[in-house]
């Protein structure tokens, strides 16, 4: 995905800007406030290896001020062993570029399906990565993951229908697994004002 970072023109959405972790692009929340977001990634199908393969990302302002909904994609449907899908989607508020909290989900199995949901309290230093990050024992923000029937972007894509980076063929060409997630601000100690 590419890095590129956009403003986003509300006060109190202007200092929460996403980040999803892993792809190293920097997103906002949200350029409007009527429809959801969608960025698919632009590094096209198959640009990274197995379990870091990303798809795309949605963000949904419409439960503000209380909450934001964001979802992402993996790629694979299945993991075997004691592998996971590991992502995070970064959230810097106080607009300085630099993550402040990670809300990170942790999915595996075959077909893959939700293990847990972590919040995770960042230094505030960096732009792609929750750094000296430090847990978060209670918050509201829930996350779900699964895999979603033809989810996948890169579904029509003709160098996506290959097996080099499916484990199960071709379910995982039309499928994603889908990280559907509840962001509250509250967690945050924010709210959209
Ligand atoms: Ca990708
Ligand atoms: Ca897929
Ligand atoms: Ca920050």
């Amino acid at each position: 995905m590419q890095t590129s970072k956009k403003a986003v023109s509300r006060s109190g959405l202007a200092a929460l800007v996403l980040v999803l972790a892993g792809v190293g692009a920097v997103m906002p929340v949200a350029m409007t406030f009527a429809l959801p977001v969608t960025l698919v990634d632009d590094g096209g199908a198959d640009d990274a290896g197995g379990q870091k393969d990303l798809s795309q990302i949605t963000t949904d302002a419409a439960p503000l001020p209380d909450s934001l909904t964001v979802t992402w994609n993996w790629d694979d449907t299945s993991i075997f062993g004691s592998n996971t899908l590991d992502a995070c989607s970064l959230f810097d508020t106080d607009n300085d570029g630099k993550a402040n909290y990670a809300l990170c989900v942790t999915a595996g199995g075959n077909p893959v399906t939700h293990q847990s949901t972590t919040l995770w309290s960042c230094d505030d230093s960096k732009s792609d990565r929750c750094s000296g990050n430090s847990p978060i024992g209670s918050f509201s923000s829930t996350c779900t993951a699964a895999v979603e029937a033809g989810s996948d972007p890169f579904a029509s894509a003709p160098a996506h229908a290959n097996a080099n980076d499916c484990n199960i063929a071709p379910k995982c060409f039309d499928d994603d697994t889908v990280a559907r997630c509840t962001v509250k601000l509250s967690d945050f100690g924010t709210t959209n004002r």
